[in-house]
C-alpha cells in the first residue's frame, strides 16, 4: 500500500493500511455538526491543544455542538488555510517519547476562514448564534498589551486603524474583529461569546477582558458597558511542548504511518489545562477529557503562576543560553550537565520559594517532570522557536520572579543570568562568533540599544514598557545583571555556567 494522502474520501483506508493501531474520527463532521467555537490563530499549539481536547470530546462523548471553525487573521495564515483546506481540516499528530510514536488523525477543527480573503465572513460568523466560545492563541504580541501601565496599545496604528470607522468592514486585529462580532451579537439579542485566551500569560483572561473593553471604550462606550457586564473572560493555564512542524516529521510521517499530511503536528504526550468555570454561553464538558475546571479565580493564578515561572522561565536559560552556547535542540542542551543542573537549581533554589502552595501539587515533582519533558529527544524541540519574541517572554517569565526573589525570598543571581543571556542574545552573534536571526517584534529598538549599552545592562532596561522602573532603581539587580553580562561577552556561556553551578 503506498502512501495516502489524508483526507475524509482517504480515512477509513489510511486507518485499515496503517502497521500500528491508529486513531481517526470516526465521528460526523461537516454539517453534521455545529460550530460552537471559533479559534483565531490555528498555529501548532492550539493544533495539539484545545483542538486535541475537543477531538476527544467529539470522539469519545458525542460532543457535537462545539466543533471548531478556525480563523487566520494575519497573512501568513494562508499556509494554514491552504494546508487544511487541501485535506478536509483534517490533521494528523504524532506524540513522541522514548517509548515510541502513536499517531492520531484529528478532525475537530470542521471548516476554517482567511480574514484577507474575506473578512465580512468572519464577523458573521463570530455573530451567529451557534458561536459559543471564541479561542484565541495569538502570541503576546497580539494582544497589545502594555505590560508597565496594564493599558491597551491604543496608539499602536493598526489599533487606530480598527478604530476608524471608516475600517469597519476591514478590521486587521483580533481585538477589532471580537468588537464587530460582539456588535452583532447584541443587535440580535444573542448572549456575548465567551473569549478564552490559550496563550501563555499571567492572568490571559483578565488581560483578554481589559484589552477588548479598552479598545471597545474608545469606540462605543454603551456597547464597550455591554461587553464588560455580559461577557466572560476565563483565565487558564495551558501546556503543551509543541515544536514547529520540520520537512523530516513530514517525512516520518509518510514512512510510518503511510499518511501524506501537508502540516502534520508533532508533540510531547503531557498535556495539561486548568481553567476557570466562567462561561457566559454554554461550554462542552471539559472536565470529561481531563481539563482541570476551577471554581476559584485563584487557584487559576497558582496554577500559571508555577507553570510560567518553572516551565516558560528554565526554557528561557535553555533557548537564550543553549543558542549562545551553540546548540540547536532543547534535549541538546540538556545533556550537558552544567545546563541541566543549572535549570534545575535555578528552579528548585531561586524560583520554588516564590511560588504559592497548591493542594495537590508536589513541586519537586512537578520540577523532575520537566527535566524529563525537557529531555524528551525524538520531539527535536528547535531553541529558535523558544528564543523568538522574547520581549513577550523575559518580562513576563523571569523578572517577575526575580521581583519577587530580590524583595522577598532570597536568591536570585541565576535568573539574572538568564535576563543576561538574553540581553546578549539580542546581538545575534553566538560565542563562537556565529551569527543567527534574531525575532523579535522590537527588534531594531533592542538592537540598537543591546549596541549602545554594550555590558550595561541598564540601555535595555529604560525600556519602561517591558521593565518599569522599580528593578531598573535596585542597586543589587543592575550589578547582578552587570556582572552576567560581563561574564557571557568576555567568556561566553560555557565558560561561565560553572561559577552558578554548585
Ligand atoms: C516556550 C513555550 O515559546 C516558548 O516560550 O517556552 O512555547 C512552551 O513550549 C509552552 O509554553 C509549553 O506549554
Amino acid at each position: 500500500m503506498g502512501v495516502l494522502k489524508l483526507n475524509s474520501k482517504n480515512l477509513s483506508q489510511i486507518s485499515t493500511a496503517a502497521s500500528v493501531p491508529l486513531e481517526i474520527p470516526t465521528y460526523q463532521r461537516g454539517d453534521a455538526v455545529k460550530e460552537g467555537i471559533v479559534h483565531i490563530g490555528v498555529g501548532g499549539f492550539h493544533r495539539a491543544h484545545l483542538a486535541v481536547y475537543v477531538n476527544q470530546l467529539m470522539q469519545n462523548h458525542g460532543v457535537t455542538d462545539y466543533a471548531i471553525c478556525g480563523v487566520g487573521l494575519q497573512p501568513f495564515d494562508v499556509g494554514m488555510r491552504d494546508a487544511l483546506g487541501s485535506q478536509d481540516h483534517l490533521y494528523t499528530i504524532v506524540e513522541r517519547s522514548a517509548k515510541g510514536s502513536v499517531a492520531k488523525v484529528m478532525g475537530s477543527i470542521n471548516s476554517y476562514l482567511f480574514a484577507p480573503d474575506n473578512r465580512e465572513a468572519v464577523i458573521a460568523k463570530l455573530g451567529h448564534p451557534d458561536t459559543h466560545i471564541v479561542s484565541l492563541t495569538i502570541t503576546e504580541s497580539g494582544y497589545y498589551y502594555n505590560e508597565n501601565t496594564h493599558e491597551l496599545q491604543s496608539e499602536d496604528p493598526d489599533i487606530q486603524h480598527d478604530l476608524d470607522p471608516a475600517n469597519d468592514k476591514a478590521p486587521k486585529t483580533t481585538f477589532g474583529f471580537l468588537y464587530h462580532g460582539m456588535a452583532r451579537r447584541r443587535e440580535q439579542g444573542l448572549n456575548p461569546f465567551t473569549v478564552m485566551s490559550c496563550d501563555n500569560m499571567q492572568g490571559n483572561g483578565a488581560i483578554t477582558r481589559n484589552m477588548l473593553v479598552s479598545f471597545a471604550r474608545l469606540r462605543n462606550p454603551e456597547l464597550a458597558e455591554w461587553i464588560n457586564t455580559n461577557g466572560h473572560f476565563p483565565n487558564a493555564m495551558v501546556d503543551r511542548i509543541t515544536p514547529q512542524t520540520s520537512a523530516a516529521d513530514k517525512v516520518s510521517l509518510a514512512k510510518d504511518f503511510n499518511i501524506e499530511d501537508s502540516w502534520p503536528i508533532v508533540t510531547e504526550p503531557f498535556m495539561q489545562w486548568v481553567i476557570e468555570d466562567h462561561f457566559c454561553d454554554g461550554r462542552p464538558p471539559f472536565e470529561k477529557v481531563g481539563v482541570q475546571i476551577v471554581k476559584n479565580v485563584k487557584n487559576v493564578e497558582e496554577f500559571e503562576k508555577h507553570k510560567l515561572r518553572l516551565l516558560n522561565g528554565s526554557h528561557a536559560i535553555i533557548a537564550y543560553g543553549g543558542q549562545l552556547a551553540g546548540y540547536k535542540y532543547v534535549h541538546e542542551v540538556m545533556e550537558n550537565p552544567l545546563f541541566s543542573k543549572f535549570v534545575w537549581q535555578m528552579m528548585q533554589e531561586e524560583v520554588k520559594a516564590t511560588l504559592p502552595e497548591i493542594a495537590g501539587v508536589n513541586i519537586d515533582e512537578y520540577c523532575k517532570t520537566l527535566v524529563e519533558r525537557f529531555s524528551n529527544p525524538p520531539i527535536m524541540d528547535q531553541l529558535p522557536r523558544i528564543c523568538s519574541n522574547g520581549t513577550g517572554k523575559i518580562p513576563q517569565f523571569i523578572m517577575p520572579t526575580i521581583a519577587e526573589a530580590i524583595w522577598v525570598t532570597g536568591p536570585f543571581r541565576r535568573l539574572c543570568f538568564t535576563a543576561a543571556a538574553w540581553f546578549h542574545y539580542i546581538h545575534g552573534v553566538d560565542d563562537n562568533g556565529n551569527k543567527f536571526e534574531v525575532v523579535d517584534p522590537m527588534l531594531e529598538e533592542l538592537q540598537t540599544r543591546a549596541r549602545a549599552g554594550g555590558t550595561n545592562p541598564m540601555e535595555l532596561l529604560k525600556i519602561r514598557n517591558l521593565f518599569g522602573d522599580d528593578l531598573r532603581n535596585d542597586k543589587r539587580f543592575v550589578e547582578t545583571m552587570t556582572t552576567a553580562l560581563e561574564e557571557i561577552s568576555r567568556d561566553g556561556v560555557l565558560k561561565s555556567l560553572p561559577k552558578y553551578v554548585d
